[in-house]
């Protein structure tokens, strides 16, 4: 710097973090202000970042592990310190679950205080508390280590599995001031922060000998598929080697649902009979039944090859014979490489086998789906969202929800890559308004989002949020009063039954009290209309969908994981 004695530029903590982000293309924070972050995040606003300021921060946590999903880039979570960090905490364990990068940037009580325990202003040691939770956990106590401390947040979000962070950032920190010309000197652009992993020759090798001998071969695309943005090189592995392949949810759209190798309306099937199974950034945990037990047909026959960036998930639940370690964009282009133009596709004897089972599936589906049941069953109504995303199929679906996801999963067809954020692996409730959030901002495309209205309430006060930046989002609420169904009752009389809400809400009034469009629907036709007006007008629109209180089944499809008493209810004994 040309140094100038009398009053040498300076600047602080708050524009060094801010510089560091936007060194590295971070442009978009998802935060709720307060004590000490309040003025930081107008500062950021100010200098060109786009700040999107929630109701609560869990909701903001899930819009930045959305951001983050869709971009490859972490997305970025900011809170006030203790119940706020907390709040933002579910959502960082959940980012890295889902293998989502991101990073929670929370300010926090003064170290000495803290330290000692003597009782400060939201007072709590959250480093410690966030390590378990996260793939990495850093604190930065000077200013002039900012610049380090951004960047190993960046670099452990995203490297090898991608995961949550957190950076804690004490309030002290962000007045401290430095000289301007050191500070910029000491921030780093991250270079590469997600090296390709090139997988091992001998372990192609290995997979491709056993794919070749595969009599029933089948691929699984996981999320981590949709997240590594290898679609073309995907789809050219599946289209070239024949093979049919089977998306789990968020890697929908993959390849078009619509695909002709598509097995996912034969499920059950492919998963029993195939004798090798080629997983691409999908984990055999319960989604997949944990690649055994009847879902997996006869016992110890399966054969598996497993692609991943993590080399501690092979043999997790059962042995891999074929590991193929490195980024999905590296072993798939190498597996390509290696089947050469001569490759013989699977007998046809197992593929019209799956086409049979898929068209009698398909078939009874769309009986189902013609039908026009009144009040709307869950089928109906998602056979308006089917059609909806069928002209539109560059807007991204967010789904909750227990009996409106499973629906959804399978009624509702994704014809592009990374349209479809849902529950994940842990099967949460209350990513809704988050995730529509986040796609809406990074993508700018139209979202859909279907939502139970058990699922809706977790997040619902975030339709201000919706309605303040004038998002365009679509929420239909499938309303059936009640989590499952809304039919309970308690047998004793006195309060209403635990699974069961208020009868005939009024959700689109809710988005009528922000200037939202609200739209009571009890039809296809009126559905159909509304969503059809949401996606032209851009305009926030919550529909309320009302769907037969009757309709549901406990859990949805995983009925199995919800232990029943078969004990009989004990009467209740009065006091004398
Ligand atoms: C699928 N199927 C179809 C189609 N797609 N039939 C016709 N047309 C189409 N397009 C068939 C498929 O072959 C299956 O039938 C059946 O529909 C269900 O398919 P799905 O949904 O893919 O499979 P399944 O068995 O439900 O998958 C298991 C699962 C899934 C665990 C991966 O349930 C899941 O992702 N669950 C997440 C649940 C969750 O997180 N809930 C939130 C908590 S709710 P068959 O082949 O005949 O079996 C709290 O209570
Ligand atoms: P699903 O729920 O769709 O089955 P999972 O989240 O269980 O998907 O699995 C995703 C897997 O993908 C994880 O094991 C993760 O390590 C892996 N993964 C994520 N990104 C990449 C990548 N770029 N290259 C290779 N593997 C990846
Ligand atoms: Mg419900």
């Amino acid at each position: 710097m040309t140094s100038d004695v009398q009053s040498p530029e300076q600047t602080d903590g708050f524009h060094l973090v801010i510089d560091a982000l936007k060194l590295n293309g971070l442009d978009t924070i998802f935060c709720v202000p307060g004590i000490p972050i309040t003025d930081f995040t107008r500062k950021a606003q100010a200098e060109g970042i786009r700040v999107i300021s929630f109701r609560h921060e869990q909701h903001a946590g899930n819009a930045a592990a959305a951001a983050g999903f869709l971009t490859r880039k972490p997305g970025i979570c900011l809170t006030v310190s203790a119940p706020g960090f907390l709040n933002g905490l579910t959502a960082l364990a959940n980012a890295t679950t889902n293998c989502f990068p991101m990073i929670l940037i929370s300010g926090s009580s003064e170290r000495e205080v803290v330290d000692l325990q003597q009782g400060d202003y939201e007072e709590m040691d959250q480093l410690a508390i966030a390590k378990p939770l996260c793939k990495a956990a850093f604190r930065v106590l000077h200013a002039e280590d900012i610049g380090v401390g951004i960047a190993r947040a960046i670099r452990s979000a995203l490297s090898g599995r991608p995961g949550g962070v957190y950076l804690d950032l004490p309030a002290k920190l962000f007045a401290q001031t430095m000289d301007a010309e050191a500070g910029k000197k000491s921030l780093i652009k991250v270079v590469d922060p997600a090296p390709r992993q090139i997988p091992a020759p001998d372990s192609v090798q290995r997979a491709l000998a056993l794919l070749k001998g595969a009599k029933r071969p089948l691929i699984l695309l996981g999320k981590g598929a949709a997240y590594a943005q290898a679609d073309a090189d995907i789809r050219a592995l599946v289209e070239k080697t024949g093979i049919p392949y089977l998306p789990m949810s968020m890697a929908k759209g993959l390849l078009p649902d619509t695909h002709g190798q598509s097995a996912a309306a034969a499920r059950s099937y492919v998963l029993a009979e195939a004798d090798v199974v080629m997983l691409i950034g999908a984990r055999l945990n319960w989604l997949l039944s944990h690649g055994k037990g009847k879902t997996w047909g006869a016992p110890n026959q399966k054969r598996f090859i497993q692609i991943d960036i993590a080399p501690t998930e092979i043999d997790s639940n059962v042995a891999i014979e074929a590991p193929l370690i490195g980024d999905i964009g590296s072993c798939v282009s190498a597996l390509l490489s290696g089947i050469g133009a001569s490759w013989a596709k699977p007998p046809v004897e197992w593929t019209g086998a799956i086409t049979e089972r898929k068209d009698k599936n398909l078939s009874k589906m769309a009986a189902t789906l013609e039908l026009e049941p009144s009040p709307m069953s869950f089928q109906s109504a998602l056979s308006v969202v089917r059609d909806v995303v069928k002209t539109h199929p560059d807007a991204i679906v967010v789904n909750e929800g227990a009996n409106t996801l499973d629906f959804a999963r399978s009624i509702v067809d994704m014809y592009q890559p990374r349209k479809r954020l849902d529950v994940g692996t842990w099967g949460i409730m209350g990513i809704g308004m988050g995730f529509a959030v986040a796609a809406a901002v990074v993508t700018g495309k139209p979202v859909i989002a279907i939502e139970g209205d058990s699922a809706f309430g977790f997040s619902g006060m975030e339709v201000e949020t919706i309605c303040r930046y004038n998002l365009p989002v679509c929420i239909v609420v499938f309303n059936n009063n009640g989590i499952y169904k809304g039919t309970d009752v308690n047998p004793l009389g006195g309060d209403v039954a635990p699974t069961v809400f208020i009868k005939n809400a009024r959700y689109d009034i809710m988005m009528q009290a922000f200037g939202g469009v609200g739209v009571h629907a009890t039809t296809r036709d009126e559905l159909m209309t509304a969503m059809s007006e949401a996606i032209s007008s851009g305009k926030p629109t919550l529909i309320n969908a009302v769907i037969d209180e009757t309709a549901g089944t406990e859990s949805g499809r995983i009925t199995s994981l919800n232990p029943q008493s078969v004990a009989k209810p004990k009467a209740v004994a009065l006091p004398a």
